[in-house]
């Protein structure tokens, strides 16, 4: 058993009494649906049935859940929907008072997927929670662990998980081979008993490898008939298998520009191929320049996935879905959204967030992701022609906007094999969360919360408002801490951890904030880079005028003496300032609050969580101190309130 997790329900043989209402012969799904209520302590006794309807609106995964005299009933119209449903029932009894459950739930989002970045050495690129639990020493490995984590998958709604690294190396490539395929099957059975789809990424450049081959041109037939293969192969053996994931011309991996071909021909050749085989090729847009030179001043990082594949639209394959960043750079604690989403109404999309805490305190703060992920989903994209269908991102990305035949939503993921999963007990509740939005992202970041701490912590009040208070707080103070107003990568780069505000200033990945001694900020309007002219009026205008940027975007967009005056009347070096200070006193707040919990939960889940605040605490007013100290310097601006600047 592993420690305390919203799923660690005490188990036993004597559970519920599970009838299944129809014919059981050998699903799997169906059995885990049951032997999970019937192993579930805290349902002792109950009476609950499990049963098919003819209610084709609940679709594949969509569920019934009512009570009456007699018990309880679960429906579905398929085993999926079984499986979702018996999972969510346990939650929703654990978590109601009077123990009346009354829900219809079908999940908004047709695909919720994790991306793990697990390499096969079992270390895992940007892992903040130990290693990998998939891969050690070159092996896949399969255990309790991975079941437990296909449940966890499953009680939570995902339906998809990619198991390797985009950037695929080593044994890796192997996955695909007879070396590992059928351990790959095993695993892709495992997936399946609860639910949850398996995917792989692949090298896009593997038949350069091949001596027969020697190229990965998408247009050169022997590398087609390659992939055609390789599919057939593939799932000759796994037919069940979703697909594959593809990370090419990016960041020094080959890729059709290799070749002079499109990114719809590299992803057209793979999504050919696995056509046959019902398999889908999702690509993903993170294709930049990692070569700038940073005295170069109109190339602009931020422009690159809309320049290389708006223009594409209506090219791609149908089983062929773009995955997009949700900012256009990288997983920032704050960007603009991505300007392709709702520009594209020809080819499906789904949106890529990251739990893995890369750039937001790395699993040692504590960094509420979903109020920041629904302000995301919550954009406007004013897409042409959505009517009522809508047309904010959450509608794009759900396939509503244009009716896209796949979609969702997906996110690097913050597992690994720490004994809690996830490193910082409270890093749970975006493991939680984002499973929980992408079902139905109607849900508010509170409900999300409360939820996952009444299933993690129990019910009581004061420990359910505490915790909640530091979620809440958590990702705004990571913000006012670290880099300002949108302007991104004030960061070490080695480990993407702390404050080193020049660290990018002069490297060759295109992300600079150009601070000088009285301006700060980039121009991306029609005067500078043209980023803003990417999106739909009226964000465009919006963003071209700096009167009408938003405050904690400024200067993303735009280039401003520190004297410039923010809509909330404070000028840009004051609000430098005052939130670095703000954000780290806030740290104090959510310590304290978390002190306050001492003897009211679990003594070791409370030690962890106090062990990693001593360290919020000091890291914050380090980020504080280096952050206003390097604005000081180079401004000579005296802080209005008269506080130590060094
Ligand atoms: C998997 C960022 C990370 C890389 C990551 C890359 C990506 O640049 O720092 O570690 O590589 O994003 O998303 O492919």
């Amino acid at each position: 058993m592993y420690t305390k997790l919203w799923l660690d329900y005490v188990t036993d043989d004597n559970g519920c009494i599970v009838s299944f209402d129809g014919d059981l012969s050998d699903n799997k799904l169906i059995d885990n649906a049951v032997n999970e209520l019937r192993s579930c302590n805290c349902l002792k006794d109950l009476n609950i049935v499990l049963g098919f309807t003819d209610d084709s609106s609940l679709g594949d995964e969509g569920y019934r859940i009512s009570t009456s005299v007699m018990g309880y009933k679960i429906e579905a119209y398929k085993d999926t929907g079984l499986i979702y449903g018996a999972f969510r029932f346990i939650s929703l009894y654990r978590l109601s008072e009077d123990k009346t459950i009354s829900v219809t739930e079908v999940p908004v989002n047709k695909l919720r997927m994790l991306n793990h970045w697990d390499n096969m050495d079992g270390s895992i690129e940007r892992g903040y929670s130990g290693n990998s639990f998939f891969f050690v020493n070159n092996d896949l490995v399969i255990n309790e662990r991975t079941k437990d984590y296909a449940r966890i998958l499953c009680s939570l709604g995902y339906n998809g998980v990619v198991i390797n690294n985009v950037n695929v190396k080593g044994e890796a490539c192997n996955l695909i081979n007879e070396k590992f395929i059928y351990k790959v099957k095993e695993l892709e059975e495992l997936f399946y008993s609860y639910g949850v789809k398996l995917y792989l990424c692949l090298n896009y450049a593997a038949p350069i490898e091949d001596p027969d081959v020697g190229s990965a041109d998408p247009l050169d037939e022997k590398v087609i008939k390659w992939w055609e293969d390789k599919f057939d192969y593939i799932y000759s053996i796994i037919p069940r298998l979703g697909g594959f994931l593809v990370k090419a011309d990016s960041e020094g991996r080959p890729g059709p520009f290799t070749y002079g071909r499109t990114q719809a021909e590299g992803a057209n050749l793979l999504a050919r191929a696995i056509a046959p085989h019902h398999g889908i090729i999702i690509w993903r847009c993170f294709v930049y320049n990692c070569q700038q030179d940073w005295r170069d001043l109109k190339t602009d990082r931020a422009c690159a996935a809309y320049d290389y594949f708006h223009d594409l639209d209506g090219q791609f394959d149908d089983n062929v879905i773009l995955q997009i960043k949700n900012g256009p750079m990288d997983f920032q604690i704050r960007e603009p959204v991505t300007p392709l989403f709702g520009k594209m109404p020809k080819t499906n999309q789904m949106i890529e967030f990251q739990i893995a805490q890369e750039y937001t305190g790395q699993q040692r703060h504590v960094c509420y992701l979903i109020p920041w992920f629904k302000e995301v989903l919550g954009f406007e994209t004013y897409a042409e022609n959505a009517g009522k269908n809508g047309s904010k991102v959450v509608d794009v990305v759900s396939g509503k906007t244009f009716g896209y035949k796949y979609s969702g939503m997906c996110a690097v993921t913050n597992t690994g094999n720490d004994e809690n999963w996830t490193g910082h007990d409270l890093a749970a509740a975006n493991l939680y969360g984002f499973g929980r939005l992408s079902f139905d992202p109607s849900l508010s970041s509170e409900e999300i919360a409360n939820e996952w701490i009444g299933l993690t912590y129990g019910n009581d009040e004061k420990v359910r408002e505490n915790i909640l208070k530091i979620l809440m707080m958590s990702w705004p103070a990571y913000e006012k801490y670290s880099a300002p107003l949108g302007i991104g990568w004030m960061v070490c780069p080695a480990e993407h951890y702390g404050p080193d505000p020049d660290g990018y200033e002069y490297s060759r990945w295109g992300t600079y904030h150009k601070a000088t001694h009285d301006t700060v900020g980039l121009e991306r309007n029609s005067t500078g880079t043209g980023y803003s002219m990417q999106y739909n009026e009226p964000n465009a205008s919006m963003y071209e005028n700096v009167d009408t940027t938003p405050d904690e975007l400024l200067l993303f967009f735009h280039k401003v003496p520190y004297d410039h005056v923010l809509k909330s009347g404070k000028t840009v070096i004051q609000h430098i300032y005052d939130t670095h200070f703000e954000g780290a006193e806030d740290v104090e707040t959510m310590a304290r609050l978390w002190d306050e919990l001492n003897g009211m939960i679990d003594h070791n889940a409370f030690k962890r969580v106090f062990e990693r605040f001593e360290h919020q605490l000091w890291h914050s007013k380090e980020w504080r101190d280096v952050i206003n100290s390097y604005f000081y310097r180079k401004t000579l601006i005296e802080d209005e309130k008269g506080r130590e600047l060094y």
